[in-house]
């Protein structure tokens, strides 16, 4: 598949994909959904770490509204939100969850609606200082989706979830970290340098194990204690059994750093 309105690179271990619309500020067409759906399961394929980021000014500004200005003309019947939702945004961040490697967002601009639980489901968000999030939505008249009103009360509490969603009050980079929404704040210039830089510390750590942390974390989200410890112990039986595992003991006493291969 050739991409209009993503772009893709892969290097290192690393598969780094670049939304690719600036001029609407990344938001998403149908065309953009497929492209990266498509990238998404190369990098699965070829790579032990992710970095999704944004062209221009703007990271992702949620759904492509110029789709929407029809609504309302004389014969036009009201689109079915529910359709795109179902067939795009939950299935991407369905998969983005469930991948097997960990997804280092690079949020370079303005994240807003759908852009913003984008940057939210990513494992580790760095934003650019100058970047900003947006819960648009109830600016439009809908409701938080693609994950925001799961994520958003996890990450930032309750009452701060609220807010941002009732509000819609675009906050800062700067915010965003001391809410817990992001990892980090990193100057602008240096901000694709230090999400490139991490992800290829990632793709040589032991790619297994980061998987199935994010599996666990996830699985505690909805688990009782009781069913969490049950799966731990699953999952470190099963990772007990890889090499990286025995990788990582044996550098420990021979007083080196492993080599991990991912399996
Ligand atoms: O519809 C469904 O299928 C349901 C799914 C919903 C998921 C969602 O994401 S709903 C939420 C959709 N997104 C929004 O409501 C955000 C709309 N955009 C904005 O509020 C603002 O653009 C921003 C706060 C993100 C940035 O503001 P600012 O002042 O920095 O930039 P701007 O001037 O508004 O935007 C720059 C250009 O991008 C502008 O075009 P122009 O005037 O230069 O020709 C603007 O129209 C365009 N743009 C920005 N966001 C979108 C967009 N074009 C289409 N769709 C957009 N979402």
């Amino acid at each position: 598949m050739t991409y209009q309105t993503i772009l893709l690179d892969i290097a290192d271990g690393v598969g780094r994909i670049t939304l690719n619309r600036p001029d609407r500020l990344n938001s998403f067409t149908a065309e953009m959904h497929a492209e990266l759906r498509d990238a998404i399961e190369k990098v699965a394929k070829d790579s032990r770490a992710l970095v999704l980021t944004g062209a221009g000014r703007g990271f992702c500004a949620g759904q492509d509204l110029s789709q929407r200005r029809q609504m309302g003309k004389e014969g036009e019947p009201p689109p079915d939100l529910g359709h795109t939702i179902e067939t795009f945004y939950n299935p991407l961040v369905k998969r983005m969850r469930s991948l097997e490697l960990p997804i280092i967002g690079a949020v370079n601009g303005v994240a807003a609606g759908a852009g913003m639980s984008l940057a939210m489901a990513c494992d580790i968000t760095l934003a650019a200082r100058s970047a900003t999030f947006l819960q648009a939505f109830s600016k439009i008249g809908l409701v938080p989706d693609s994950g925001s009103t799961f994520f958003l009360p996890r990450l930032v509490g309750e009452a701060r979830a609220r807010a941002l969603a009732l509000l819609a009050e675009k906050i800062t980079a700067e915010q965003a970290m001391a809410w817990g929404l992001i990892w980090k704040v990193v100057e602008d210039d240096k901000l694709m340098h230090e999400a490139i830089a991490l992800a290829q510390h990632l793709a040589t750590q032991p790619t297994k194990a980061l998987a199935r942390i994010k599996q666990a974390l996830d699985a505690s989200l909805t688990n009782t204690l009781g069913i969490q410890l049950d799966l731990e112990r699953d999952l470190q039986r099963e990772l007990g059994r890889t090499q990286d595992y025995r990788e990582g003991v044996t550098a420990f006493f021979e007083k080196r750093p492993p080599k991990f291969v991912g399996r």
